[in-house]
């Protein structure tokens, strides 16, 4: 069947090109003002048909712009693996994106056809939205971007970004992929990986952002039971104004504070944060003044400790174990990871899609980013393995074995997912017989800051070396160097972000004052030489 073109650009005028935008693909999909995107995600409706065609699998798509402010909306691509949209087909999304309403939007789709020869047929994207108010808008527009190149749309409502993303690659391996299935694997898997361990006394008390999360937590605590008692706050999904407003897992760990709206006593329980999609979580406990948190790198190390314990148990220990990060791990957890046996560990760019890729490469790979995205990838040759161990052996092996199992399907295969990730980390603390305060323990931050620079056009900040140094522009990087000697431990680097109109700034050192002092040196020094717009930092 041939692209009905007639179809497609009648769709198209619905959902009119401003010459003012040019959106850009960036570190998780496309994201702005939710006003600015219907064109953006029509054109993405229609990109991800295209790919469910040529892949013969159903692909998908989540309307979402996750911690970001709740006028924001974006759209986040999966491929029929779950992951997120191959690497190889983001230009491709920024082209089509970008082309006027006329026949060059054709042509360009043509191009793709005949580039990957595809053949125009029935295809499904599965599309889901968070709780912006602006979803409802923009997933019609999804829907006319996929019907009009011939695709069904299969609506499958609210729900957070990693339901959608486990719900594509479950579906593609003909395996059950409803939500209730979600839940009802997610609670399974927790129940067998924590059998024999004793049941935490402690209620776990949840900041959900006001975001789909509390409504999808509600659920996975009705499957727990007893298991695992939640207390969720922030729950207010939907009501305006609310989303990830001074609460959810980016503003506990960028501000370093509980939730405003809970008070100092709630804070100091055992306390988690997820953001407004539900992809990122981070633990917290207020000690006095001062707020421990205990973010992705932790999780990393904690989720490191209880698969080497598995691992030791099971007799598997040559298998090869990785651990990935991006620059804004805490060098202290970097230090921590690279001193533990059997355990390689890896710096990849900002962005799920890297760290994701390198972690595949690994029997076991664990990958967060220090801002809680993240997750256990457990392969298939080990799987393989494993269940030859769960076969042969003693009791204890065998024990061992069917846990590490369990792991494999807590733990979202397909991205980094905030439920699953709860369920592990306090799996792994039963297991490991640790608390909070312990937990906390297995090694201490060095204290950090971050800080954004608004500049008139961020791509003249590029970087290499997995963003650790700046290449551009002339004499930023000379200067961060000079900096950073300048103080104990001091280590800085500055990236454009690829989600907000920002560059930011990340500086540690043995110091908090001197972690401060040296992210101020770094933002002044990329105001100067890189168009900084507004009043001087
Ligand atoms: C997204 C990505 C994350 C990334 C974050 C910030 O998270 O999925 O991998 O760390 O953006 O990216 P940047 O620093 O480029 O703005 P989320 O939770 O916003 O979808």
């Amino acid at each position: 069947m041939a692209l009905d073109v007639g179809k497609l650009l009648a769709g198209s005028v619905q959902y009119p090109k401003l010459p003012e935008v040019s959106p850009s693909y960036g570190t998780a999909g496309f994201r702005s003002t939710a006003v600015l995107l219907p064109c953006t995600v029509f054109r993405c409706g229609v990109l991800m048909a295209l790919r469910a065609m040529h892949t013969g699998a159903a692909t998908g798509i989540v309307i979402t712009a996750s911690h970001n402010p709740e006028q924001d909306n974006g759209v986040k691509l999966v491929e029929p693996s779950g992951h997120m949209l191959s690497p190889s087909w983001e230009a491709f999304a920024d082209r089509l994106a970008n082309a006027p309403d006329d026949d060059a939007l054709a042509e360009l789709c043509h191009e793709l056809i005949s580039q990957h020869s595809i053949s125009i047929g029935n295809a499904t994207v599965m599309v889901a939205h968070d709780s912006r108010p602006s979803a409802v808008a923009l997933v019609a527009a999804a829907g006319d971007g996929i019907s009009c190149v011939g695709a069904t749309a299969y609506a499958c409502g609210l729900l957070t970004t990693p339901q959608l993303h486990w719900m594509v690659m479950k579906c593609n391996r003909k395996l059950p992929h409803s939500k209730e299935d979600y839940f009802h694997t997610l609670a399974e898997a927790y129940e067998q990986l924590t059998a024999g361990a004793a049941t935490p006394d402690e209620v776990i008390i949840v900041d959900c952002a006001n975001g789909v999360g509390a409504n999808a937590l509600q659920q996975l605590q009705e499957k727990l039971g007893a298991k695992l008692r939640l207390k969720l706050f922030n729950t207010e999904v939907g009501v305006a104004g609310k989303l990830n407003a001074d609460c959810g897992a980016d503003f506990v760990q960028k501000e370093r504070t509980g939730p405003a709206s809970m008070t100092l006593a709630e804070c100091s329980g055992r306390c988690a944060s997820i953001d407004g999609d539900a992809d990122r979580l981070v633990f917290f406990s207020q000690e006095g003044d001062t707020l421990a948190l205990l973010d992705g790198d932790k999780i990393a190390a904690l989720l490191a400790l209880l698969v080497q314990q598995l691992l030791k148990a099971a007799g598997l220990e040559d298998v090869s174990l990785g651990v990935v990060q991006t620059a804004y791990a805490n060098g202290a957890s970097t230090q921590f990871l690279q001193q533990l046996p059997h355990c390689t560990v890896q710096c990849t760019p900002t962005g799920v899609k890297h760290l994701h890729a390198a972690a595949e490469k690994f029997d076991i790979g664990i990958y967060f980013e220090a801002n809680g995205h993240g997750t256990v990838l457990i392969g298939k040759p080990f799987l393989e393995k494993l269940q030859k161990t769960s076969q042969a052996g003693g009791e204890k092996l065998q024990e061992a074995a069917r846990q590490l199992e369990a792991l494999a399907t807590l733990s979202n295969q397909a991205v980094g997912d905030a439920l699953s990730g709860l369920l592990m980390v306090e799996a792994a603390l039963q297991l490991l017989q640790k608390d909070l305060q312990s937990w906390g323990a297995l090694y201490r931050d060095l204290p950090s800051r971050q800080r954004k620079v608004s500049v008139r056009d961020r791509s003249v900040v590029k970087t290499a070396d997995a963003e650790r140094k700046a290449v551009s522009p002339a004499g930023l990087q000379e200067g961060l160097d000079k900096a950073a000697a300048s103080v104990k431990s001091g280590r800085v680097f500055v990236r454009p972000s690829g989600t907000e109109d920002v560059v930011r700034v990340y500086a540690e050192a043995a110091t908090q004052e001197d972690a401060d002092g040296l992210a101020l040196e770094a933002a002044r020094l990329l105001h100067h030489l890189a168009g900084g717009t507004g009043a001087e930092v």
